[in-house]
């Protein structure tokens, strides 16, 4: 799979960090394929993140990837787009992300980091069905 979904998350948005994570995922040479600022639906989110459902932190993540509208972008690269995209963004918890990654120089959160990339071939193409099914 040489797409990936990547979401500037409602943190990122509003920190006016969206353009800074874009012009990073281009300057490593990624072809923006589709880009929408949306404000996602409780349906849509759920959706999205439904391999969490039933974790203690599924709520406070339903309610914060809706609050404010984020971009949602599909990528295009070479194959295994999704992990050049992973490294990018460093580790889940800001605290665990390297330096240089966007979320080591970024965030100090773990619920609020910013980014959301595909992690496998499968949830890419399954993740760019939900966004952007034209493209599927
Ligand atoms: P990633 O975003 O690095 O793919 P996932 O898929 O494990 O991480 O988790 C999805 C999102 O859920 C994270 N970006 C984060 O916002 C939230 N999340 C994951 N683990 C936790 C946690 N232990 N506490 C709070 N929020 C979490």
């Amino acid at each position: 799979m040489n797409r990936t979904l990547v979401i500037c998350k409602p943190d990122a948005v509003e920190r006016r960090l969206s353009g800074e994570i874009i012009s990073r995922l281009e300057r490593k040479g990624l072809k923006l394929v589709a880009a929408e600022l949306r404000l996602l639906d409780r349906e849509t989110a759920e959706a999205h993140y439904a391999e969490h459902e039933g974790k203690g932190f599924y709520e406070d993540l339903l309610a914060f990837i809706t609050r404010s509208p984020v971009i949602a972008l599909v990528v295009e690269g070479p194959e295994d787009t999704w992990q050049i995209v992973r490294s990018m963004m460093g580790a889940t918890n800001p605290a665990h992300a390297v330096p240089g990654s966007i979320r080591g120089d970024l965030a100090t959160d773990t619920g609020e980091n910013l980014v959301h990339g595909s992690d496998s071939a499968e949830a890419a193409a399954r993740e760019i069905s939900i966004f952007f099914p034209h493209l599927v």
